[in-house]
């Protein structure tokens, strides 16, 4: 089982009206600001946030109860004149998650009216998160052929193709920076994942490299998938026969 919270700004539009017509500046430093802490708070609980849209926050959140998000949005309210939702989602599947979070906000099954938290909480299956973290091999070769905004674009296109595709195998993924990518994953993704990087070799001449994690909390998949492409790199570095993905289980 996986868990999602799903943590969005309440009324955003109509207050960012309220700031005037010179407000982009100080709205870049807003979502800046809330998801530095949202990162700390749920980080320290075990958990990682991915940026959706840089208004809205998705936290895989496998082992979190009712009261850890209560405490979370406490200290939110401490620190920011905004407040958030928090929809809550669990299922077999992280797209399917998604859905159960999505299903209990428009139905408002509330958790905690008092602290803005709908949806459905995890606390007897196991729990269980995959994480494949993506990364273009020898990213910095291809600087020296094309522009700063040039690879981004190649970069952007990548991220349209590994969503889609991910998607049709239940998954979720995020752009986390520079030229990485992080698929929260179902086993059927972890299946396709040897398919994805030949056909984007085939289809970009981009090569892929990808390490995969699997743990009971999303910090620790998280960790074991960075350790893991780490390896593919060691690997690659020592001269020995190339593999572009590698596997850590819990
Ligand atoms: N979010 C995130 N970004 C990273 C990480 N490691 C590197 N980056 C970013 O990715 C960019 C490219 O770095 P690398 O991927 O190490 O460079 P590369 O030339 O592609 O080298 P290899 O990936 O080893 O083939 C860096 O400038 C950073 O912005 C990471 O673990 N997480
Ligand atoms: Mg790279």
């Amino acid at each position: 089982m996986i868990q999602l919270s799903i943590l969005k700004i309440i009324g955003y539009g109509p207050w960012t009206l309220t700031l005037g017509s010179d407000r982009e500046h100080a709205l870049q430093m807003l979502q800046a600001t809330l998801y530095k802490e949202v990162q700390k708070l749920f980080s320290e609980k075990n958990c990682l946030v991915f940026l959706n849209r840089a208004d809205e926050f998705f936290v895989v959140s496998n082992g979190l109860t009712l009261e850890d998000h209560i405490e979370i949005q406490k200290n939110l309210q401490k620190s920011f004149d905004v407040r958030l939702s928090i929809s809550i989602g669990y299922a077999d599947s992280p797209f399917e998650a998604n859905l159960k979070a999505y299903e209990g906000k428009i139905n408002e099954v509330f958790l905690s009216k008092e602290h803005i938290i709908f949806g459905f909480v995890d606390d007897k299956s196991e729990q269980k998160v995959s994480i494949m973290h993506f990364d273009v091999d020898n990213l910095t070769s291809r600087r020296k052929i094309n522009s700063p905004y040039e690879i981004t674009v190649t970069i952007f296109e990548l991220y349209a193709k590994m969503t889609k595709f991910f998607l049709k195998k239940d998954s979720l993924t995020f752009f986390m920076g520079g030229d990485n990518f992080m698929v929260v994953a179902s086993e059927q993704a972890k299946d396709s994942v040897k398919d994805f990087i030949k056909l984007i070799e085939k289809e970009d001449n981009i090569t892929l490299n990808c390490g995969i994690g699997n743990a009971k909390t999303s910090r620790e998949a998280v960790n074991l998938a960075t350790k893991s492409l780490d390896t593919i790199r060691e690997i690659r570095d020592s001269g020995k026969e190339k593999s572009h993905v590698y596997e850590l289980p819990c």
